[in-house]
Order: C-alpha cells, then sequence, then structure tokens
C-alpha cells in the first residue's frame, strides 16, 4: 500500500493526526517526519529531516511510495516575529518543496493555512470566504501567500492540494506552543497544575477556536471527499466556537472552582486584535460536509479529563 507522509509530525495538529493515520490507515503505512521535535518512544515509521531540504524530502517520498502528505510544518504567529526571515524561508520554502515534489510524484496534500491569513481589515465578524486578506505578522504573510501558492499549482499543474484556515486550535498532548491562541491551552495547563493562571490577552478578547479532534476529523474528511466536490483551492474557512477569555476561564472554573485568571495583555494582544472573531464556514460545510462537534463545554470537559489523567490529578 502507498504511504502517507506527515511532515511537522511531532507538533501541535501532528502528534493528534499520526495516531489517528496510523489508526485508520495501519501503522506501517504512516511516516512521521520531524526535525528538531521527535516524541520521545514514538511507535511507528519515523524519519528525520528538516522541509527545507528537497533532496531529503524526495528520499523519503521515493523510499516510501509516499502517496498523500499532510504537510504541518510553520512556525506559528508569535516564535515566527522572532526572525521573519527564517519564518518565511521555513514556511514558504518547505511548501514549495512538497509542491514541486507532489507534481513530480502525483502526491495528494494537505497543507494548513490559518485564519491568521486574515488582517486588521478582513471583516471580524462572520468573515467570509472569499474576502479581504492583508495579513499583519509574517506567520500570516506565508499563510496568506502559501494559499496562493496552492491554488496556483492547482490551476498550472492540477496538483490535488487541499487547505483549511484553522483557527486557534486547543489540544493537549503537546504543551502551550508559540502560538497567539495558545492562551486557550496554556489555562488548562496552568489552571490544573497551579490553579492560577495569567493571561496574555484581555478578558473581552474574542478568537475562534476548534477542540482538536473536530480539527483531525475535518481534516481528514477534506482529504476524503471527492475530488470533483472542491470548490475553494486556496484554503476552506471552517469554523467551531469563538468566545471572549473569560468564557472561557468562566467554563473552566466549573472544573476547578478555585481557579484565578489575572489578565495581563502583552503584545500578543496586538496579533489577537488583527484577527476575525467569528468565521462563515458555509462553503466548507456545502462542499465536503464540514461540521464540528465540540461546543466550549463540551471541549472544556475534554481538556480537563485529558490532561488530569496526564498529570496524574485526581478530580
Ligand atoms: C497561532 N495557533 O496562534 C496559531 C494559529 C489562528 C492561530 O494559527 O499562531
Amino acid at each position: 500500500m502507498k504511504k502517507i507522509l506527515v511532515t511537522g509530525a511531532f507538533g501541535q495538529i501532528g502528534s493528534e493526526l499520526v495516531p489517528v493515520l496510523q489508526e485508520k490507515f495501519g501503522i506501517d503505512n504512516v511516516v512521521a517526519m520531524g526535525h528538531q521535535t521527535i516524541a520521545e518512544g514514538f511507535d511507528g515509521i519515523l524519519e528525520r529531516a528538516d522541509a527545507r531540504n528537497k533532496e531529503s524530502l524526495s528520499s523519503i517520498i521515493k523510499k516510501y511510495n509516499v502517496e498523500t502528505v499532510y504537510h504541518l510544518v510553520s512556525l506559528l504567529s508569535v516564535k515566527g516575529e522572532i526572525d521573519p526571515s527564517v519564518t518565511w524561508d521555513i514556511n514558504m520554502n518547505g511548501l514549495k518543496n512538497i509542491l514541486d515534489l507532489g507534481v513530480e510524484h502525483k502526491l495528494k496534500i494537505f497543507w494548513p493555512s490559518s485564519i491568521a491569513a486574515f488582517g486588521p481589515s478582513t471583516p471580524r465578524d462572520n468573515t467570509p470566504q472569499h474576502t479581504i486578506l492583508e495579513p499583519t505578522t509574517i506567520y500570516g504573510v506565508t499563510k496568506y501567500a502559501g494559499e496562493g501558492l496552492c491554488r496556483y499549482y492547482n490551476i498550472k499543474y492540477r496538483l490535488d492540494v487541499r487547505s483549511v484556515r484553522y483557527p486557534g486550535i486547543i489540544s493537549w498532548k503537546t504543551p502551550p506552543g508559540g502560538g497567539t491562541t495558545d492562551y486557550a491551552v496554556a489555562i488548562f495547563y496552568d489552571g490544573l497544575k497551579t490553579g492560577k493562571y495569567k493571561c496574555f490577552v484581555k478578558p473581552d478578547t474574542v478568537l475562534p477556536m476548534m477542540y482538536i479532534d473536530d480539527a483531525i476529523k475535518g481534516t481528514i474528511d477534506l482529504m476524503e471527499a471527492p475530488l470533483e466536490n472542491i470548490k475553494v483551492r486556496n484554503s476552506y474557512n471552517i469554523a467551531a466556537i469563538s468566545f471572549e477569555a473569560q468564557e472561557l476561564a468562566k467554563e473552566l472554573k466549573k472544573h476547578i472552582p478555585h481557579l484565578v485568571v489575572i489578565y495581563d495583555p502583552d503584545k500578543r494582544q496586538l496579533i489577537a486584535n488583527s484577527w476575525p472573531k467569528t468565521i462563515d464556514d458555509s462553503e466548507a460545510k456545502k462542499d465536503w460536509g464540514w461540521k464540528h462537534e465540540y461546543d466550549l463545554a463540551k471541549m472544556t470537559r475534554a481538556m480537563v479529563e485529558n490532561l488530569r489523567r496526564e498529570f496524574g490529578i485526581k478530580s
């Protein structure tokens, strides 16, 4: 059987996508590629490579007769601002390598964009699928540019590359990383471990969010949709739950009554202010049946239950 390659396999999305793909397609049919981050005790086919090295990618694709690639390698919004040239190199040259190899080997490719592709001039409520995209982070610029590159490769070479604009993803397997939306992960980690959390955005900050299980199911559903159903070739809007930071804190307090949240906005507030509050995902619903299952209460319950088990904390 031809194999699936997941690059960025040990990041927030990859750490949860790989086990689901292994379960669905068999552990011997999924190749997990990491670079600097490799999960200890990982069970499966493992390759270490830099997505900026096209030769390394090519040899992996040929070695395993890869047919499908989930290309997840990316520096996120906050870490991406440290050195924009490195962010452009990793996010864009890594993507172009995969697209070029996709044409060469007739691959089917998934690549995540983000609501970070939008900017302060984008309508922030019920953000349309087709609208103004003027991102103000280098991460957002690479997502906007990457969307254009994916659509170009589909038009020019008929490459079957598919994409969604992930909102903030809330998950528990990996600790909060370099993202602006990661306050919504850190509040669970710190809240459960210490009973306190210092939030880096204002209490009334609204951002579109999604529980990881919805993101993973939606990603695989998109990849399994019939080719003729895919009408959007830059990147589909998908949405689940939008809430204020203080609404999340209030929901979490139902599980941790003694939780104390202090709000101390920092420069990440400026990034959050540039992103939408709610997203119109009607085209994804119409074209390939996208729908989410986790609302705020169900997501909060799942995060608390999984992290209590992970940390060995009694309820
Ligand atoms: C970030 N978690 O905060 C990412 C995401 C929509 C934001 O792309 O940078």
